[in-house]
């Protein structure tokens, strides 16, 4: 049983015959989608050196591509959202439902959801998650089931957030509100504080990762689909100039050059840009300023949802979830994430 049609609709053109009955149905309405060929930013091969040498404490440099290692493996069919909490806990979303993940790999349920799918840190210790709700675009067409919601470690589930279709990933922005995509839509929303939800930007096709510079000054936006009917995917990476944190228009940074679906990303305190390309099984690491790419991991199908390691876990890795497989990847690249806002 396919429960997450996000898998169902990568399994469509993926062409996993175990799973293909979950695309059943597929009802891609593909309102003014455009196909629109022109991916760019060929062979752009940057090979090391991004950004003005060492910002961090000493920096050792790793030799790319880094081989991921298995925390978890074999537990779960899929996984997708991960982030830690303001305590440095992890969690990932896994077969439909929040897990808490110890440094040894052990796992314990956090909370029986429905159909979730991009985390992020809140506060003290809160999860948000995107939750796409009983009704997907890939089973039902457009609708506006999904939410936001707020677990925090005890299991309490909040719902802070509805009226959102398929939402995909969670940015925290620095004054406390939200940016929400919807990889079904050209929508990102934003999310008050109080709750309130409106468009923050219309344009970009099937907006998923996103994080924002470290001045403030950009937002970087992974896109997934090209289309929707027929399944087309994306492998470009976007970025919208803010000005006082409202978007401007969005230009194509790069674009990851396989197979596409790019899907969540994740900055280092260098302000480099990693991204999930998911059908292309691969970690791109972007250079802000040129669009630059570098070959940080390969060989991780399904590759989901990134963020670095906090608290007792290793700083200078990458923790990623894995869509098709349900695997927890640690990939250690010896580079500390960004601040993350919470
Ligand atoms: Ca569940
Ligand atoms: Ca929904
Ligand atoms: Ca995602």
């Amino acid at each position: 049983m396919c429960t997450n049609p996000w898998v169902a609709a990568i399994t469509l053109v993926v062409g996993l015959g175990a799973m293909a009955a979950c695309s059943d149905d597929q009802k891609a309405d593909n309102g003014g989608v455009q196909p629109d060929g022109g991916a760019g930013a060929g062979g752009a091969d940057a090979g090391g050196g991004a950004g003005g040498g060492d910002a961090g404490a000493d920096a050792p440099m790793v030799t790319l591509p880094v081989k991921a290692n298995e925390l978890v493996s074999g537990q779960f069919a899929q996984s997708e959202g991960i982030a830690f909490n303001g305590e440095g806990r992890l969690f990932v979303v896994a077969d439909t439902d929040l897990w808490e993940v110890k440094p040894d790999g052990s796992t314990s349920m956090v909370a029986d959801l429905t159909n979730p799918v991009g985390l992020a840190s809140r506060g003290k210790d809160e999860i948000l998650v995107a939750e796409f709700g009983d009704k997907t675009f890939t089973k039902d067409g457009m609708n506006d089931d999904g939410s936001v919601l707020s677990v925090t470690p005890d299991g309490t589930v909040t719902t802070i957030a509805t009226g959102i279709g398929d939402p995909n990933f969670i940015h925290v922005r620095k004054d406390g509100t939200l940016l929400v995509s919807d990889d079904f839509t050209d929508k990102i929303y934003e999310v008050a504080t109080d709750g309130t939800v409106s468009t923050f930007l219309q344009g970009i096709q099937s907006p998923n990762g996103m994080v924002e510079s470290l001045d403030g000054n950009d937002l970087f936006v992974a896109q997934t689909f090209t289309m929707l009917d027929p399944l087309t995917f994306d492998d470009r990476l976007w970025r919208v100039p803010l000005t006082s944190g409202a978007p401007g228009t969005p230009v194509e940074l790069g674009a990851t050059g396989g197979a596409g679906a790019n899907d969540g990303v994740a900055m280092d305190a260098q302000g480099r840009i990693y991204v999930a390309e998911n059908v292309g099984a691969s970690v791109w690491r972007f250079d802000p300023k040129t669009g630059d790419k570098e070959l940080v991991v390969d060989m991780v199908g399904g590759v989901a949802s990134l963020a670095f390691g906090e608290g007792d876990f290793n700083a200078t890795s990458i923790y990623a979830t894995n869509l098709f497989g349900g695997k927890v990847w640690e990939i250690p690249i010896d580079v500390a994430g960004a601040p993350v806002n919470r």
